[in-house]
């Protein structure tokens, strides 16, 4: 359950038939005096004449050994029937060693999502959408993603939901429909607080991507030189903004030219295209000293922010746009708040009723094109009762 590396401590969870079989013989608690002589004769115990009982609740201090080896001193919760938590020592040779004794036990080891869903069936039992919120909230790539999807449990998907099986029959089809398409609308925010939003600096040759960018991620990751081309590879930070978590990729100048050069340079136009395409906003930067916009490579419907840059240099800024110094750093705040609104979530309300698992997406999309009540019906006991996807 804890990450891969060295830390003080390692979690392992054990879960499934059998878990408790196998601690009883791998694990002798230290309060029980035989238990202790054993452990300090270094012994162990062969896998015979443990009496240590595991009660639902029970915090247990002991050893595990593998046959007569002393493997770690541990702490154990019993979390539930045949589920329990194993807390060791965090270098990861003890946490493998331990996996090893485990696995030589028939023991299998799993995906960090297959115990969350265990986890979550063990608590919800088949509220699934308590159960992808479990899974969701572990994940969720800012607090407020985290809430969002905690709403959803209580009252937002859940409550509407049943509200929608509840009334189904005085309810108009086509209010259900509605009501899903906006809820489906809002998702699309909500989104982007669960998970990084990309943006993707844009723009031509030498107007100061690469100086954005460090400036944005607060140190010199990307080189900046005044030779245009100098970024060929793209580079990505992740930067916490007010409300969500951004990742910023730094590009190579989008240049019509340079697409025909050699194919280093037709290979970074080309990768600057593809991020540009996967961006959920694009910071198109313009020299303020040289402004012709010319947005090669942009779609319509990427949403985009341009970003006039140099304005430490003092010449007449083009009206209405957003005027910043990547060098000295003005306005970057102001650059911030703007992207925060661009994007939508500046003022976004937590509280919104909003899906957040492809599957939750998927049968709402199929509500919002139902034409009969009954498969709105089947639908709606899908979303409350299906199997859990995430
Ligand atoms: N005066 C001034 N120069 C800048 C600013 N931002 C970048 N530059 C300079 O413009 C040149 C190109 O910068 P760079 O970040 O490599 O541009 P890129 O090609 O778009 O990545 C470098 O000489 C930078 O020092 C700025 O805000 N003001
Ligand atoms: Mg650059």
């Amino acid at each position: 359950m804890t990450a891969r590396g060295a830390g003080a401590i390692s979690s392992i969870q054990l879960a499934g038939a059998g878990a408790e079989d196998i601690l009883k013989k791998i694990f002798i608690r230290l309060c029980q005096p035989s238990a202790a002589l054993h452990a300090m004769e270094g012994r162990g115990f062969g896998g015979q004449g443990a009496k240590t009982n595991f009660k639902v609740g029970d915090i247990l201090h002991g050893n595990i050994f593998d046959g007569g080896a002393l493997v770690d001193e541990v702490v154990i919760g019993c979390e539930a029937k045949d589920f329990f938590s194993i807390n060791c020592h965090g270098n990861p040779i003890i946490v493998e060693n331990i996996l090893e004794l485990l696995k030589k036990h028939d023991v299998r080891i799993a995906e960090a999502r297959e115990i969350l869903e265990y986890m979550g069936e063990q608590k919800h039992g088949d509220n699934v959408i308590a159960i992808e919120a479990q899974i969701g909230q572990s994940q969720a790539a800012t607090i407020y993603g985290a809430k969002i999807i905690g709403h959803q449990t209580k009252m937002g998907l859940l409550q509407a939901a049943n509200w929608w099986l509840e009334n189904l029959d005085t309810l108009e089809l086509d209010d259900i429909k509605e009501g899903a398409e906006q809820i489906l609308n809002d998702s699309k925010i909500a989104d982007l607080f669960i998970r990084d939003v990309k943006i993707v600096i844009a723009g031509p040759p030498n107007t100061g991507k690469s100086t954005l960018f460090n400036r944005l991620c607060g140190r010199d990751k990307a080189i900046v030189t005044d030779i245009a081309g100098t970024t060929r590879d793209w580079l990505s930070a992740k930067v916490r903004l007010k409300r969500i978590m951004a990742e910023f990729f730094d590009t190579a100048g989008l240049d019509q030219m340079l697409s025909g050069q050699n194919s280093i340079d037709a290979e970074s136009q080309g990768r600057a295209v593809e991020l540009i395409e996967n961006a959920d906003l694009v910071l198109y930067v313009v020299d303020c000293t040289n402004p012709a916009i010319v947005m090669a490579g942009l779609t319509e419907s990427l949403k985009k922010l341009v970003v006039f840059n140099k304005c430490d240099l003092g010449k007449d800024f083009p009206t209405g746009g957003l005027c910043i110094s990547a060098k000295t750093g003005e306005g970057i705040d102001r650059l911030m708040t703007a992207i925060e609104k661009t994007l939508g979530v500046l003022y976004f309300d937590i509280k919104k009723t909003v899906c957040f698992t492809d599957r939750q997406k998927g049968i709402l999309k199929q509500v919002a094109s139902a034409s009969t009540k009954q498969r709105i019906k089947e639908l709606i006991q899908e979303l409350l009762k299906g199997s859990v996807a995430v």
